[in-house]
């Protein structure tokens, strides 16, 4: 039975040695619990490492024996590796860089080499387990070329990739040396998940600027295969937090904490020690508070814990010096002798007590300056069962984008965050409760079965629809029955667009000028006398006439405005009129004013707008813009506003493609059609097309034609095929 392999730097357990003796805990952390649904059901694997130095192979053996038992497979690190890999590339350079800290980044050649070596690791761990048909889902930001080192082993896995932490913009991203090698490594999956709609959209446009890769909303393609990139809300267990009021330990601390504030409010804040956390912010808006509103002395106190983590790392010791400092100078200055303002923790606490802290505390302060999700918000949600307390939440907290009823404030304002406490202190009660239960609604809701379900779902979806797109590839047996049922024909045709099917796209479309090998080969075909090659172009006939114009060609321009059938002289549709242009100029010369690079193109009964040359995104965004004002413009007066490839044209509504294959097919009854295009335009022709004809879509998958081809380069290899096919003889 297929299995699925769950693939993390760390893996859920933590190891520790007694003696000669390794001894495992399951670690209580949420994707631990998450996953847990996953990984401990029969076959199904967690790979990853254990978080301890595991020396000789004889202690390896006996770990490796120890996980086994629990679903685990180790891939055990050096002391080098950890320091490099782990400590290094991961904590120095991706996530200052990720959480916007650029400053703080190292970008170390040792590192990189670290971090490339132990992800090969990672990926050969998962090949000594994987089997054909086996799924694979990688986390986080430690294994970011996982999935393109599994698909040059395995190409046809299943790999879904989710990235805990934020996605930076590409601004920030292109930082990195080595940008382009982490896009490749994360485009190995199938599936890639964010947690946020914002993180997708920064990962889609660093694709797009980076890699070359087309992208359409969220669907990459790549050569052969096409990338869902989603966003998908990491959520939590939350009947364990709903629950743990029975616990009598957690009834027990909760007694003490309620002895020790006594009608004192409580805030509390609790964050691994980092400097995304916006800590430092959060203890002056406290102290802010107190200046401010001196009311509140000996009637509220912030309770931080603050979990050791890197403190190895010079700026998180910093870091870990200043909240003392802070922390100190806070309480020696307010302090009475009744009352402390900050009691604050340098540890982690045990679950039972943090359970009892959210249900003690009036308040929730969560205010980091980025955070992929943020988990102990929706534990907070989640704790409070009587519908009371309030959520404090920075804005750039992943989880501010579902938990709206918070009060969201932005981190870096001071004052506006002690103002939030000021309102939560004095907050009714119903107003308390109408809020809490809209955030329980959707902790509860979205918890960490549904995030694994959907994302597990949707990798089975996204590998459907690869697969159905398989089957539209012109593979060789594919080709193999065209070329036979062409031999057998004798009135073929060709319908052949020009850009983007024939060549390439070029910057300045006057450069895409059929070079020798186009030439010969569109001679070799339309010279057979059993074929007749149409080109079929949304280019002006002038140009088609330049290039083309001596080949035994038909040529169709302006999307079907113009006809010529070889021998013949250019003929336009009679009745179009271009009455309308002058006002359409006037809107479109505004737009190319405004964004560099933009031209217009002129045809006789069309105007285009071209952005290929402009910034990636000003382009998109302009263009968006101009076809709403256009929508204005266009309408009662017969046109049409066709969104290409980097282009925005806007004709008579009555020409297109379609109408015009239909016409020319009616006209001269061909046996085999085959018909080749890679814009949207081009869907009129395959939608006009009886079902026996070969329609091909080149670039895309997503189309009405029967089949695709990658590139143009693909095209030419198919035709010149042909050409070389032996042929019938008698011509149209
Ligand atoms: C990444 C992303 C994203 C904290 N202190 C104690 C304690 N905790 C537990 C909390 C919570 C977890 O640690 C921290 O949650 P985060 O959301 O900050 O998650 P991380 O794992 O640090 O980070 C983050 C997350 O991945 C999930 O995708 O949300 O944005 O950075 O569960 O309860 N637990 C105990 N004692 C403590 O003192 N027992």
């Amino acid at each position: 039975m297929p299995k699925t392999i769950i693939v993390s730097n760390r893996l859920p357990v933590k190891l520790s040695q007694e003696g000669e003796e390794f001894i495992l805990k399951t670690s209580e952390g949420g994707l631990a619990t998450g996953l847990g649904s996953i990984y401990k059901q029969d076959g199904n694997i967690w790979v990853g490492w254990p978080g301890t130095a595991v020396e000789t192979d004889e202690q390896r053996f006996q770990v490796t024996q120890k996980l086994q038992e629990e679903n685990l497979y180790p891939v055990f690190l050096s002391q080098e590796q950890v320091n490099n890999f782990y400590e290094g590339f991961s904590n120095e350079t991706l996530w200052p860089v990720f959480h916007y800290m650029a400053t703080y980044a190292k970008f170390e050649q040792v590192f990189w080499k670290s971090y490339v070596q132990v992800n090969r690791l990672f990926a050969a761990a998962v090949m000594e387990n994987i089997e054909d048909d086996d799924t694979v889902w990688v986390h986080d930001y430690q294994l970011l070329l996982v999935p393109s080192f599994l698909r040059e082993l395995k190409p046809n896995l299943s790999i879904g990739f989710f990235n805990h932490i934020p996605f930076p913009s590409f601004e920030i991203f292109r930082l990195i040396p080595w940008r382009r090698q982490l896009i490749h490594g994360i485009l190995g999956a199938d599936l890639i998940g964010f947690h946020t709609y914002d993180d997708v959209r920064h990962f889609l446009s660093t694709v797009t600027h980076l890699s070359g890769y087309r992208s359409s909303a969220n669907v990459i393609s790549l050569e052969g295969r096409s990338v869902v990139v989603e966003s998908f809300p990491m959520g939590i267990d939350d009947k364990k937090f709903s629950s743990a009021i029975a616990d009598k330990k957690v009834q027990e601390n909760i007694g003490t904490l309620q002895k020790m504030f006594g009608e004192t409010k409580m805030i509390l804040s609790i964050d691994r020690l980092d400097y995304s956390k916006g800590i430092i912010q959060r203890l002056h808006a406290f102290e802010l508070l107190l200046s401010e509103q001196g009311d509140f002395k000996e009637k509220v106190s912030l309770y931080m814990i603050v979990v050791p983590s890197r403190d190895t790392v010079p700026q998180y010791k910093e870091l870990r010096d200043q909240i003392d400092k802070l922390v100190g100078n806070i309480n020696a200055k307010y302090r009475t002798i009744s009352w402390v303002p900050i009691h604050y923790f340098y540890q982690s606490a045990p679950f039972e007590m943090l359970a009892a802290l959210y249900h003690f505390a009036h308040i929730c302060l969560v205010t980091p300056m980025r955070d992929g999700m943020n988990l102990v918000c929706k534990e907070y949600v989640a704790s409070r069962v009587n519908n009371d307390g309030m959520l404090i939440l920075s804005e750039m907290a992943g989880a501010a984008k579902e938990l709206v009823d918070a009060w969201i404030v932005n981190p870096n304002n001071v004052h506006e965050i002690s103002e939030a406490i000021y309102v939560a202190l004095k907050m009714p009660l119903d107003e308390q409760e109408r809020r809490m239960r809209q955030l329980r609604y959707v902790v509860e809701k979205f918890n960490i079965n549904s995030w694994v379900r959907n994302f597990m779902n949707r990798l089975k979806e996204v590998k459907q629809m690869q697969e159905s797109m398989q089957a539209k590839r012109l593979n060789s047996d594919k080709e193999q029955q065209i070329r036979s049922t062409y031999t057998e024909r004798k009135r073929r045709v060709f319908f052949l667009d020009y850009d983007g099917t024939l060549v390439d796209f070029h910057t300045n479309i006057y450069l895409a000028k059929p070079d020798k090998e186009l030439y010969g080969l569109l001679k070799e075909l339309s010279s057979d006398p059993a074929n007749k090659v149409v080109l079929i172009s949304g280019r002006n006939y002038q140009t088609l006439q330049e290039w083309l114009g001596d080949l035994q060609m038909d040529m169709i321009a302006e999307h079907g405005a113009w006809t010529k059938f070889h021998g013949d002289d250019w003929k336009s549709i009679p009745g179009l009129t271009d009455d309308w242009k002058k006002d359409v100029l006037q809107v479109l010369n505004t737009y190319t004013d405004r964004t560099p690079g933009s031209f217009i193109e002129e045809k006789a009964f069309s105007l285009v707008w071209h952005f290929r040359r402009t910034d990636e995104g000003l382009g998109e965004l302009r263009a968006n813009e101009l076809t709403n004002n256009l929508k204005y413009l266009v309408s009662d007066r017969g046109l049409q506003i066709l969104q290409g490839n980097k282009v925005i044209e806007v004709k008579n509504a009555e020409i297109n493609k379609g109408k015009a294959v239909a016409a020319w097919v009616m006209e001269n009854q061909p046996d085999m059609i085959i018909a080749i295009g890679d814009d949207y335009t081009d869907e009129d022709i395959f939608k006009t097309l009886a079902e026996d004809a070969i329609t091909i879509k080149v670039g895309s998958n997503i189309s009405a034609a029967k089949y695709f081809l990658h590139s143009y380069r693909d095209v030419r290899r198919f035709l010149a095929t042909l050409a070389k096919t032996s042929t019938a003889t008698q011509s149209i």
